[in-house]
């Protein structure tokens, strides 16, 4: 069976576990926060726009790149990670924007989403939009393109997300919203400077040969195989290949989240497999989601 998203009343997180109201308190273990020890009405209640992304540093970046954009006082070099007190992610408040790391692939970033929702949950906020900002491989698109997704489709190119339950495998969908795919791309004709194109995104649970790969410690397939595959992929729809849209935009649909996912594309997978970008490319290429989503937030905040 697959489980519906549903936009939630009134805007808020929809929460769907009947166990949790019974407890009379929640451990957000993994961000060394909690509905005890922490006040997360007054710490998190009027954030609106919550950005997360993979890597702690770059994440910490964007938040400073948000002060900046956001034309808060101060150099934005003294921003505290709110989850110092654990190294498994690393959180940071500008205005209303959170921005969060989550790690590599669909268990990092689980784990960090089911923290995250009951967070916004407990801080009561409404009308969240939560973006990804990250990299991926591009297929038949020109490396540092950025692809807003409008369906995240699995390694077989179906919008779903399995996850094994008990024992079964429970299949949720992966809508995310078309508004807001709408939203960024009208953001992005105000940023010439590099591509932005809408496509489909594959999320894969591996970044060798899960991806078609043949560079990993393994590999059991040919290149005629591989391209075989990564074309049928394009074929589809697919414009590029990450680790985590699926469970995200599962995740985040079913609590009534508006979702998007934004990634610039690292390389082009029809010509080859590693990463061979200079250090400074590749850092340009990850301020691309950040400019066009640091645009559309202050879109939305009306400072254009
Ligand atoms: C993109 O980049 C990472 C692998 O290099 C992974 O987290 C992803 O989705
Ligand atoms: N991230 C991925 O998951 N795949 C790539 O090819 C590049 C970045």
């Amino acid at each position: 069976m697959t489980e519906t998203s549903r936009r939630s009343g009134g805007g808020l997180v929809h929460i769907k576990n009947p166990h949790l109201e019974a407890m009379d308190e929640d451990v957000l273990y993994h961000l060394d926060l909690g509905t005890k020890t922490h006040n997360l009405p007054a710490m998190f209640g009027d954030v609106k726009f919550v950005c997360v992304g993979g890597s702690p540093n770059r994440m910490r970046a964007f938040a400073q790149f948000m002060h900046k954009e956001l034309g808060l006082e101060g150099d934005g070099e003294d921003l505290v990670d709110i989850c110092a007190g654990t190294d498994r992610y690393a959180m940071y408040r500008v205005g209303p924007v959170l921005s969060i790391s989550h790690g590599m692939g669909i268990p990092s970033v689980s784990i960090m989403l089911h923290e995250l929702i009951k967070l916004l949950h407990h801080a009561k906020c409404r009308d969240v939009t939560i973006i990804r900002i990250g990299t991926s491989g591009g297929l038949g698109v020109e490396a540092g393109s950025v692809v807003i997704t409008d369906r995240a489709v699995d390694a077989r190119f179906q919008p779903r997300f399995e996850q094994v339950v008990l024992g079964d495998v429970v299949v949720r969908g992966t809508d995310l919203d078309g508004a807001l795919v709408e939203e960024l791309l009208a953001c992005s004709k105000a940023i010439p400077d590099f591509p932005t194109l809408v496509g489909h995104t594959m999320c894969t649970y591996d970044f060798y040969e899960g991806q078609g790969r043949l560079d990993g410690a393994l590999c059991s397939f040919s290149n005629e195989k591989k391209l075989e595959y990564l074309k049928r992929a394009h074929d589809a729809g697919v414009r590029n290949i990450e680790m985590e849209s699926t469970a995200f935009a599962a995740l985040c649909g079913l609590c009534g989240l508006r979702a998007a996912v934004v990634c610039v594309t690292l390389l082009d997978r029809l010509e080859g497999d590693q990463i061979r970008a200079s250090h400074d490319v590749l850092r340009e290429f990850q301020q691309r989601p950040q400019r066009l989503v640091a645009a559309f937030i202050r879109s939305r905040l009306g400072l254009r």
